[in-house]
């Protein structure tokens, strides 16, 4: 592995008898990293050897989703356990009001040491933490700066490997032994634009990938996905800043997003000269292939989703590598069997479903995130666990753990006893979601909707849009035929739209105000 400037064998591996018997907690959390690319969750062509581990070792949710699937407010119903509405961070233009209450600052008052290293895209500084260090914005994959406690601080390695030294530095040397910790170490992969380490320029590039299905998709009856702009086949994919394909004097469309002043992808402008060689090595011959190859219509389609899977791919590869690496450590220095360690991502995200990348939609492959577990000593749950949960269940799942009280205004609920091995009966049996960004990149528009592990049924509104959507996930899991209007499914819109209601009043959504049902 390149870039690692710790390496966990050199790490003095003695066992942390200072520790105290309260279970440590280490969440980490990628961006747009989906189930679909997981060996664990049943991709046949995804290398993830120490995603895998942690699931086979420990426990698999099958049925994980997220309340408003994108970055910040994904993050912030993840702090507060609270929907957006709640906790006002509705879509990544807000700002993150700190003052509120989240889970890591109730850690704290637990006696617990708290910290955050990597990805926040809050917008505000972090509260509740006793060290953070994060990447500013959507942070750079190559010598990306961070601010250290207030401090902005350039760093110099491709960012899955600095975030994963940082979170070693601080577990083995910058906590305070005699506490039990709650870090959060949160990446930058697998986000937009897909650039690997130069390490793995070269995996996937001999691999082939499935077309999904609906690749072809042409939304009949669903006009909110036919007016999204994230399409893979058109040029909501970018040829250059997206696919790396660069011809001196290019220009890309999105490059207003980066401070390079290279005109490349990215930040190809941050990257020091070994890094560029490699860099160019790789791509200069694709680049040389695909200008002369010409490719019209489907076939250049095509090309474009290989490309983005491969990029995308190798992107992973980094990630499960150092998960693996920081998963050594804690073994190493005795803390795993202490320690419960969640993996999960922001939200999930298209692989060419529907023709798209990106996420936002309530759809299945961005409404569902990955979520496996590793059990401190003490905790037999193994295996599947297929109850519907969601991300504003962390909270007062930490919380539990620590032994701290769960406020009553947290609206997740506990996962400790599906994780102690119970069956509750009580079990929610739907989950709720609203998405705000719009107008917004991707243009998709803001709906609410309910699930029940069968039927999915969405409302997407605003100016131009007025619409529902019904799914039966048993008969179409793929999301392609609206059922909703249908006169043999009256009954069933009916039922779900009376469900949908006591969810808006139960989380105190006031879109229930403006759409009365
Ligand atoms: C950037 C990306 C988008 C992406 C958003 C939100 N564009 O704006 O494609 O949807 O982030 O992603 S880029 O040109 O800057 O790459 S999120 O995960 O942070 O919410
Ligand atoms: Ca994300």
């Amino acid at each position: 592995m390149a870039g690692g400037a710790l390496s966990v064998l050199a790490l003095n591996s003695c066992t942390d008898t200072s520790e105290t018997k309260q279970l440590n907690i280490v969440y980490i959390m990628t961006d747009d990293h989906t189930r679909q690319v997981m060996g664990c969750y049943g991709s046949d062509y995804a290398d993830t050897p120490n995603l895998d581990k942690i699931a086979e070792e420990g426990v698999i949710f099958t049925n994980a989703y997220v309340a408003n699937s994108i970055s910040g407010p994904s993050r912030a119903c993840i702090l507060t356990g609270k929907h957006s509405h709640i906790n006002g961070f509705t879509d990544n233009t807000r700002t993150f009001d700190g003052e509120q209450q989240t889970f890591p600052k109730l850690l704290r008052k637990a006696g617990y040491q708290t910290a955050v290293i990597g990805k926040w895209h809050l917008h505000s500084l972090p509260t509740g933490f006793d060290y953070w260090d994060i990447l500013i914005g959507q942070g750079d994959y190559y010598n990306s700066p961070f601010i250290t406690m207030g401090d902005t601080l350039k760093t110099e390695g491709y960012v899955t490997n600095t975030i994963t030294d940082k979170s070693i530095d601080w577990l083995e040397n910058r906590r305070d032994k005699s506490k039990p910790f709650m870090l959060m170490v949160h990446h930058k992969a697998i986000h937009r634009n897909w650039m690997a380490d130069t390490c793995h320029l070269k995996d996937y590039e001999e691999k082939v990938f499935p077309i999904p299905d609906n690749f072809y998709d042409d939304y009949d009856g669903r006009k909110a996905a036919s007016l999204q702009e994230m399409d893979i086949r058109e040029g909501d994919m970018d040829l250059l800043y997206d696919l790396k394909m660069y011809r001196p004097g290019d220009e890309s469309r999105l490059r207003r997003n980066y401070i390079s002043d290279d005109k490349r992808h990215g930040t190809y402008g941050n990257m020091n000269d070994a890094q560029r060689q490699a860099w160019d090595a790789h791509y200069n011959p694709i680049i040389k292939e695909f200008f002369s190859s010409n490719l019209k219509g489907k076939e250049l389609m095509e090309w474009k989703y290989q490309r983005y899977m491969r990029d995308y791919m190798k992107t992973v590869k980094s990630l499960d590598e150092n998960v693996g690496r920081l998963m050594a450590y804690l073994e190493e220095s005795g803390l795993l069997e202490n320690t419960l360690v969640i993996y999960t991502s922001d939200q999930g995200f298209y692989m060419g479903e529907h023709g798209w990348f990106d996420k936002r939609f309530m759809y299945d492959e961005s409404f569902s995130t990955p979520l496996i577990m590793r059990l401190p000593k003490g905790y037999d749950r193994r295996g599947e666990i297929t109850e519907l949960v969601q991300n504003i269940d962390y909270a007062p799942t930490f919380l539990e753990i620590a032994g701290a009280e769960i406020p009553d205004d947290i609206q997740g609920v506990s996962l400790l006893p599906l994780l102690k091995g119970e069956k509750p009966e009580n079990w929610r049996n739907a989950l709720y979601y609203h998405f705000y960004e719009y107008p917004g990149e991707h243009a998709v528009r803001k709906h609410y909707g309910i699930y029940d592990g069968r039927y999915k049924l969405i409302h997407f509104y605003g100016d131009d849009i007025d619409e529902w959507e019904l799914f039966d996930r048993n008969t179409d899991p793929s999301e392609m035929h609206n059922i909703y209007s249908l006169p043999e499914n009256a009954g069933t819109v009916k039922q779900m739209k009376s469900r949908l209601k006591e969810l808006q009043v139960m989380y105190k959504d006031p879109i229930l105000e403006k759409y009365p049902l």
